[in-house]
């Protein structure tokens, strides 16, 4: 995917308080989003516990946490179900949730488009 088509979206780190901006997107599958680092101190994007396989975790590529500059990419996998959700945290400032819904803290969320 190109970066800027409708099937690439970011997410922005950002401080004061530490936030996923924004905190949701509904997507499309196969849609690459994209969440970039802007602060001083290091971050994650780990889905919570109890979401859907294959969910965001970067910390297979950046297992110390992402850190300023940095910028971690995930792909929607194509056979996602419409309305999958994943919850995802970042594990130095959010609390996951159960699976279900949101957690507390620096959280975020991404879904896929439901049905029409
Ligand atoms: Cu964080």
């Amino acid at each position: 995917m190109v970066e800027g088509s409708p099937s690439a979206v970011a997410v922005n780190i950002t401080e004061n308080p530490y936030l996923f901006k924004p905190a949701a997107w509904t997507v499309e599958p196969g849609t690459v989003i994209t969440w970039n680092h802007l602060t001083d101190v290091p971050h994650t994007v780990i889905s919570d516990p109890g979401t859907p396989p294959g969910g965001p975790n970067s910390d297979g590529q950046f297992p110390e946490g992402l850190k300023k500059g940095d910028a971690y990419s995930w792909t929607v996998p194509d056979d996602a179900k419409p309305g999958t959700t994943w919850f995802y945290h970042c594990r130095f400032h959010g609390k996951p949730g159960d699976g279900k819904s949101l957690g507390t803290g620096m959280v975020g969320t991404i879904q896929v488009k439901p049905m029409k």
